[in-house]
C-alpha cells in the first residue's frame, strides 16, 4: 500500500456546529494524519473554480453559495491510501445512504450540506492540495 494525501475540507455546516474536533478525531482514530490544517472564508470565486467539475450541474450555485456561508476548515490528510480511506470515512455523499459510523451519517444535514469534502482520484488529490497549500506549509 502506498502513503497518499488528500484534500479535505470541513464545510459550513460543520464549522457553524462547533464539530471541527469530532471530525477530525473521525480521520486521526481511522488512521490518518493531519499534515496541514487552515480556517479560512472562502471566496466565491474560490469556491466556483474549487468546484468548477460541477458548473453545469443544477445544483452548482447553491453548492457555492453553501461554501462560502460560513469559514471552512482547509486540511491535508496522510496516511495509507488516504484518497479511498478518506472517502470511507466520510461515507457517501448523501447522508441518506452513508454507512453507520461514518461522518456524514453522523454529522451532514443534507446531500448539499454534508459537513465534510474529500478528494475522489490521485490527480484531484495532487491538483486540490496544491490549489489551496504552498509545500511549505504540509508538515508530514
Ligand atoms: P462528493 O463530495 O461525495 O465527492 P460530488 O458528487 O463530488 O460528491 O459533489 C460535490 C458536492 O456537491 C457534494 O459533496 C455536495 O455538497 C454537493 N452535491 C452533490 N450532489 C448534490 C445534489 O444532488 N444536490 C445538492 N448538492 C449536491
Ligand atoms: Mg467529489
Amino acid at each position: 500500500m502506498a502513503v497518499e494525501r488528500t484534500l479535505s475540507i470541513i464545510k459550513p455546516d460543520a464549522t457553524r456546529r462547533n464539530l471541527t474536533g469530532k471530525i477530525n478525531a473521525k480521520f486521526e482514530d481511522g488512521g490518518l494524519r493531519i499534515v496541514a490544517q487552515k480556517r479560512v472564508q472562502l471566496s466565491q470565486a474560490q469556491a466556483e473554480s474549487f468546484y468548477g467539475v460541477h458548473r453545469e450541474r443544477g445544483f452548482f450555485n447553491d453548492l457555492v453559495s453553501f461554501m462560502i456561508s460560513g469559514p471552512v476548515v482547509l486540511q491535508v490528510l496522510e496516511g495509507e491510501n488516504a484518497i479511498a480511506r478518506n472517502r470511507e470515512i466520510m461515507g457517501a455523499t448523501n447522508p441518506a445512504n452513508a454507512a453507520e459510523g461514518t461522518i456524514r451519517k453522523e454529522f451532514a444535514e443534507s446531500i448539499e450540506a454534508n459537513s465534510v469534502h474529500g478528494s475522489d482520484a490521485p490527480e484531484t488529490a495532487a491538483q486540490e492540495i496544491a490549489y489551496f497549500f504552498a509545500g511549505s506549509e504540509i508538515v508530514g
